[in-house]
């Protein structure tokens, strides 16, 4: 028999028998319904990776679980639909871990400017010790972390003037997450930061209520920001999770099949997630020129006048998140470096 039979029949097998627990119960209970709420438009890379997550779940489950995918923050902006998983309101949802320091301190971590270097850096940190135990602490607040998905590497937008000098955001009104991080590092480089929800951006940004932003390039893409932002200038000053939560609620009542069911999608949706993220992001610049934005990268040494001066937030953030996860976290670093 080929490889290719014996692997077939293999996946097909474990593909019945992750479905069986199921098929038994198919003909008598109705498909238990999840809501599932993200904040960017169904055709982003957050909207295709939870349709792709639906479908894996709807898949996995033989029909008996279903997800219904409601994007374009109809849910609520990130902190509401947090309060409503709580709540047990609303049974899943994705956003920015940013967000969710108001609920667990520890995923302040994530905010550090400058964390990571890279992708693979990101990957290996968030999907390791470290990030399991900063995930692992929303359970004191009534969430279930079940992944890391990728936002990406921030970037700064503004409708007045290339920044090419740290100097450039002085005034300039930035809106900023709901996050004291950002709001202290974007006050150190001299912006006046604006923390906004993410719902209301393109309307602040249309009206001048702010003049700039910043977000990766696919959110910069998607959400159509090109439309209202002159310029673009690459500083990638810090790496960006969105991370997957659950209802601590409603994951407790679940059947240990169904939980199983919702960590492999969870699992699977990641990888999909962060393979879709950087093929469009690697697409993204020239689409955002094309689009008629004026893109710039700050000089190196602007860049690392922007490294030393957020360097002063980092010993607020090792006091917030715990010296012990920080020390962790900078060895984990230190050891994918060598
Ligand atoms: O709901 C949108 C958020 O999940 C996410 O995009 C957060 O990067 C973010 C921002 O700027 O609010």
């Amino acid at each position: 028999m080929t490889i290719f039979r014996r692997t077939f029949i293999a996946s097909a097998l474990a593909s019945a028998l992750l479905a069986a627990p199921f098929a038994a119960l198919a003909q008598d209970i109705k498909p238990r319904l999840i809501r599932f709420g993200y904040g960017l438009v169904e055709n982003s890379n957050q909207g295709r990776a939870v349709k792709f997550f639906a479908d894996h779940v709807e898949k996995a489950s033989g029909g008996k679980m279903r997800v219904r995918a409601i994007g374009a923050a109809a849910l609520g902006p990130d902190t509401q639909m947090q309060q409503a998983l709580i709540g047990g309101a609303q049974e899943m949802m994705v956003g920015s871990t940013a967000t969710l320091v108001g609920i667990t301190k520890e995923m302040a971590l994530w905010d550090t400017p400058f964390l990571f270097n890279n992708a693979r850096e990101a990957d290996a940190v968030l999907d390791g010790p470290v990030g399991q135990k900063v995930m692992d602490r929303l359970q004191a607040g009534g969430l279930v972390g079940l992944v890391y998905w990728e936002n990406g590497f921030r970037n700064l937008t503004n409708s007045k003037r290339a920044v090419q000098k740290l100097e450039d955001l002085d005034g300039i009104k930035l809106r900023v997450m709901q996050n004291n991080v950002y709001l202290e590092s974007f006050k150190t480089l001299g912006a006046n930061a604006v923390p906004m929800p993410f719902s209301e951006l393109f309307g602040a940004l249309e009206t001048k209520t702010v003049d700039g932003q910043e977000n990766p390039y696919n959110t910069i893409l998607s959400s159509k920001f090109f439309e209202v932002q002159k310029y673009l200038s690459i500083t990638n000053h810090v790496y960006s999770p969105w991370i997957v939560t659950v209802s601590k609620k409603w994951w407790d009542q679940l059947s240990k099949d169904e939980q199983n069911v919702l960590m492999d999608a969870a699992r699977a949706s990641r990888d999909f997630e962060r393979k879709d993220t950087r093929e469009e992001a690697g697409r993204a610049l020239a689409e955002l020129r094309a689009k008629g934005m004026q893109i710039n990268e700050l000089p190196a040494s602007e860049s690392a006048r922007m490294r030393s001066k957020l360097s002063a937030v980092n010993a607020g953030i090792a006091a917030n998140v715990g010296q012990e996860l920080w020390n962790e976290t900078q060895a984990a670093l230190a050891a994918l470096r060598k």
